[in-house]
């Protein structure tokens, strides 16, 4: 049995993927991807993912895309250490806050990723270039073009934390009766929405959840699962790679001091 996850340290969609691989201990060959290298759009990677995004894993030959779904196929395929519950009624719920998360924080921390992080990469590039890039991006390409550049409106990365704030009050009405986003056992739920949690902490958004003890606790709950540790090793927060991510200044490695 072989396992490729096709995968980028910082991205939360891989990092969805590496916490489930490392929390039913399943060994996998990390094809890691610099995304602002382009290796997404290398015609070898389009033959993989035709979306040109990362992740992708090839299961024995077989390629499943979608972070979502290759969570899903991963608990399915290899059902020990269960991650779905086993009664419909739980499924479902489950299966709303991946619909949920898939919606509201995924696309809400993409804005200040951009704004904060990534561009530094393009703000020295001329138009024509940036063009050049935006336009070979199979799913990507409008984004792009409102970034611009120069970066999101006030008005948008405002926007952005509001879903950020709206997904800390259904995550604190949820988590104020029970232990897990979809009841009394972890799910893929609680690791889907990990890595967007994390990701809004690093950029200094804490303080939309900080009054939401719920929240908080599910949060260090989560951070102390060795799968947590694994799946965000050093140089996965956007912290360990740029300078001044939420106002601190860029992480040394472990070791270093
Ligand atoms: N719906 C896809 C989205 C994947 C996605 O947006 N991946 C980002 C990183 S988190 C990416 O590869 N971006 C590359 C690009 O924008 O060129 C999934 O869940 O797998």
């Amino acid at each position: 049995m072989t396992l490729e996850l096709y995968n980028a340290a910082q991205s939360t969609c891989s990092q969805k993927v590496r916490l489930v691989l490392h929390e039913k201990g399943l060994d996998f060959a990390d094809h890691r991807l610099r995304l602002f290298a382009g290796d997404q759009l290398k015609e070898d990677y389009l033959k993989i993912n035709p979306n040109g995004v990362v992740p992708a894993l090839i299961h024995d030959g077989e390629v499943i895309i979608e972070s979502s779904v290759i969570v899903e196929y991963l608990d399915e395929v290899f059902p020990e250490t269960g991650l779905t519950p086993a009664d419909p009624a739980g499924r479902a719920r489950m299966r709303i806050w991946q619909r949920f998360i898939d919606e509201v924080p995924t696309p809400a921390v993409r804005y200040p990723s951009y704004n904060q992080a990534f561009a530094k990469h393009f703000r020295e590039m001329d138009a024509a270039e940036f063009e050049r890039i935006a336009a070979a991006k199979p799913l990507r390409k409008h984004f792009f073009r409102k970034f611009a550049r120069t970066g999101f409106s006030r008005e948008t990365l405002d926007e952005a934390e509001e879903r950020v704030s709206l997904t800390a009050s259904r995550m604190e009405a949820s988590l104020r009766d029970q232990e897990w986003l979809a009841g009394g056992r972890i799910t893929l739920a609680d690791f889907c929405m990990l890595p967007l949690i994390d990701r809004a902490d690093d950029l200094g958004l804490g303080r939309l959840w900080a009054d939401r003890p719920a929240v908080v606790d599910w949060y260090a709950r989560m951070r102390a699962r060795p799968s947590c540790a694994a799946a965000f090793y050093f140089g996965s927060r956007l912290s360990e790679q740029y300078e001044g991510i939420g106002g601190k200044p860029k992480a040394e490695p472990p070791g270093v001091t």
